[in-house]
């Protein structure tokens, strides 16, 4: 072997023995970056919760006078241990039925559940307005029977149902679905809840706050964003007091628009703010739909949230009136039927 080719071979092997140290420095410094990111956001994780639980804490100490039912059980902790992490991609099954969603709930007893393990310190009552949606009912219950039962808290749903094929009145029914539910129970926080709105994140709590409280910051339909500054709509959280305090809702906002804004009104005239949770949390799906018959959009709203100030003691619960048709308690959501037509104020 000539000195040429020898000096070539070493040359070679220096030079796969470089590539070699260069391959494993990079995967080296890959693998410790990965590792040192990982646990930089199990710290963000960690404090976020932290957070949230000092939040929740210093929240629902308001309720602590609450009636100590069940006084035996420790109260609940300020964030449920069942919480899943993340926000969830909601996909829905052509094919579910409702005996499917009531086998995989059974706990859930007319509608309502508590946990066996511990005493929350509010009762919750969802309310969703409703007509002809029955299949965005089915997908609603499938969600949020298991989300709220993870949370822990002491909940019913119900269902307002209008009745007939005049204008449907999203506010009515809410109005509604407070005065009657609270024949059944002395339900300490309302959740007005439209039926197609699923949320993505455990931790988006249906509990009520200080003030009263707005859900949806963002929908997969709008980028996740809020719609505009000051949207009170699709779901939120009121006290009992904090409702009754605004007089509920108008009882005049006949098809679509403009009842949440009306609501929003009411708050900020009896020197309330609306708070929301951060916009990672309160994520929603919105299941797609087009618009109903019979909710075109109301032409009047304009007109009507201009009177709000004028009007807001004289028109609400105070002045709700309607015809009760039924009250069924079905396994998983109680349905409240109703005629809202029989006043001088519908169209
Ligand atoms: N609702 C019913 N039945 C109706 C109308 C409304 O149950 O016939 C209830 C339901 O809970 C619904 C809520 O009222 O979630 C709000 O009504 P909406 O879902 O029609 O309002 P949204 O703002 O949509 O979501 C308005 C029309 C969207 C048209 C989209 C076309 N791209
Ligand atoms: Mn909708």
């Amino acid at each position: 072997m000539d000195v040429n080719c020898l000096s070539f071979r070493l040359f070679y092997r220096f030079r796969v023995l470089l590539l070699f140290i260069v391959c494993s420095l990079v995967v080296g410094w890959a693998t410790s970056y990965y590792l040192w990111e990982f646990q930089k956001t199990k710290i963000v994780m960690e404090h976020f919760r932290k957070r949230i639980v000092a939040e929740q804490e210093k929240k629902t100490s308001a309720f602590m006078e609450a009636p100590a039912e069940n006084s035996d059980l420790r109260v609940c902790p300020a964030l449920s241990p069942y919480l899943i992490e993340g926000s969830r991609n909601l996909s829905f099954k052509m094919s579910l039925t409702l005996e499917e969603v009531e086998k995989s709930n059974p706990k859930v007893l007319k509608g309502h559940y508590r946990p066996s393990k511990c005493r929350p310190l509010q009762r919750v009552a969802i309310l969703i307005p409703h007509r002809n949606r029955e299949k965005h009912l089915l997908y609603l219950l499938d969600h949020l029977h298991p989300f709220l039962q993870r949370q822990q808290l002491d909940y019913a749903i119900y269902i307002i149902h209008q009745a007939g094929n005049t204008k449907f009145n999203r506010a009515k029914l809410l109005n509604i679905g407070y005065l009657e539910t609270l024949k059944e129970e002395k339900w300490d926080c309302f959740i007005f809840h439209d039926v197609d709105l699923v949320p993505e994140n455990d931790f988006n709590l249906y509990l009520c706050d200080n003030e009263p409280k707005h859900l949806v910051v963002g929908r997969n339909a709008t980028g996740y964003r809020l719609r505009y500054s000051g949207y009170f709509g699709g779901v939120t959280a009121m006290t009992r007091d904090q409702f009754a305090k605004v007089n509920g809702f108008s009882n005049n906002y006949w098809g679509w628009g403009g009842e949440d804004d009306d609501l929003r009104e009411r708050v900020m005239l009896n020197k309330m703010k609306v708070v929301r949770p951060s916009p990672e949390i309160a994520r929603y799906t919105m299941i797609f739909h087009k618009r109903d018959d019979g909710n075109e959009v109301n032409g009047e709203r304009m007109r009507l949230l201009r009177q709000v100030a004028r009007v807001w003691k004289t028109d609400g619960l105070n002045s709700c009136s309607y015809k009760l048709l039924s009250v069924q308690h079905n396994p998983l959501y109680i349905n409240i039927t109703v005629n809202i037509s029989v006043s001088s104020q519908s169209p």
